[in-house]
């Protein structure tokens, strides 16, 4: 498929998913969403693909929701486009394969809530966060307001998300909203090493321990406990089990699938 707002890039098993929206700051407009879907699905749907990175081209990560498009809708409106947009942003959380935030600017209101969906996110030194939502009168959309708190804490929350104040790189790592903070000028290779780090795992292991977080996130340790050893199970008698415990034994790094 052809993007406007959408490089897409494939290398050494490592899919890459830029924002280009420079008139805008990579804010989200529905093509942009519409683009975002169709670059992740190409990712999904693609064999070779192991790990997926989002970025964003220039100062911007996703500086959030395009403002003038919002403007002028009425509830169902609204309503129509954050289901849209939630709607993507689930698909991504719960994506077999793993994915990476390569937040290289600005990510606010939807842009910061884009990149809770990911599993893993890595700010650019000069990167800056916030839900500014109430300052324009309104209230989160793509479910910042649900799994912001879940991310760093009910009161943490409550506090970026009452104040809309931006915060730098180094405040989003002490709060837990980012996994770690890297110096401008390694930045994208450190994202493409800890990429390839993850690429050379089981793809099969990794999405079944995806699974099992998503699906004891919500569930006592008990009730837990009996999802992972399902998930366990199924990992054993696979392709990439039997080639990993033979690579130990022959003491050499595994190739999987
Ligand atoms: N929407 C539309 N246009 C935008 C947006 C945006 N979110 N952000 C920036 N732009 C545009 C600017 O309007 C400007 O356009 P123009 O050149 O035509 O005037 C262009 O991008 C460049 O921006 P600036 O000149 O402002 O560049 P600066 O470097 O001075 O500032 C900032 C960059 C700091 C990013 C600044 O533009 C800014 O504060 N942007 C708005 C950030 C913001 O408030 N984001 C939250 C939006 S609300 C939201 O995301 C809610 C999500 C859920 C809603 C779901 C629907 C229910």
């Amino acid at each position: 498929m052809d993007y406007k707002y959408i490089i897409y890039a494939k290398e050494k098993g490592i899919a890459t998913i830029t924002f280009h929206r420079p008139e805008a700051m990579n804010a989200l407009n529905s093509q942009l969403l519409s683009e975002l879907s169709a670059a992740v699905e190409e990712a999904a749907a693609d064999g070779e693909v192991r790990v997926i990175i989002f970025t964003g081209e220039g100062k911007s990560f996703i500086a959030g929701a395009d403002i003038n498009e919002m403007e002028g809708k009425d509830t169902m409106g609204i309503i129509e486009y954050s289901r849209k947009g939630a709607a993507l942003f689930r698909r991504i959380e719960t994506l077999p394969k793993p994915t990476i935030a390569a937040v290289n600017g600005y990510a606010f209101g939807g842009g910061c809530e884009f990149m809770l969906c990911t599993d893993i996110r890595i700010a650019h030194e000069k990167a800056s966060f916030a839900m500014p939502e109430v300052t324009l009168g309104i209230v989160p959309g793509f479910n910042g307001t649900q799994r912001l708190p879940k991310c760093i804490g009910m009161s943490r929350a409550k506090e970026l998300l009452f104040t809309g104040r931006r915060i730098k790189a180094n405040e989003a790592l002490a709060l837990g909203l980012v996994n770690k903070v890297v110096p401008a000028e390694s930045f994208m290779a450190e994202v493409m090493a800890e990429a390839e780090l993850i690429a050379k795992n089981s793809a099969t292991a990794i999405s079944l321990v995806k699974a099992a977080l998503a699906a004891g996130e919500d569930v006592s340790v008990d009730v837990g406990k009996d999802i992972e050893l399902g998930y366990m199970a199924a990992s054993f008698g696979t392709p990439d089990q039997t080639e990993g415990f033979a690579a130990f034994k022959e003491k050499r790094p595994p190739k999987y699938i």
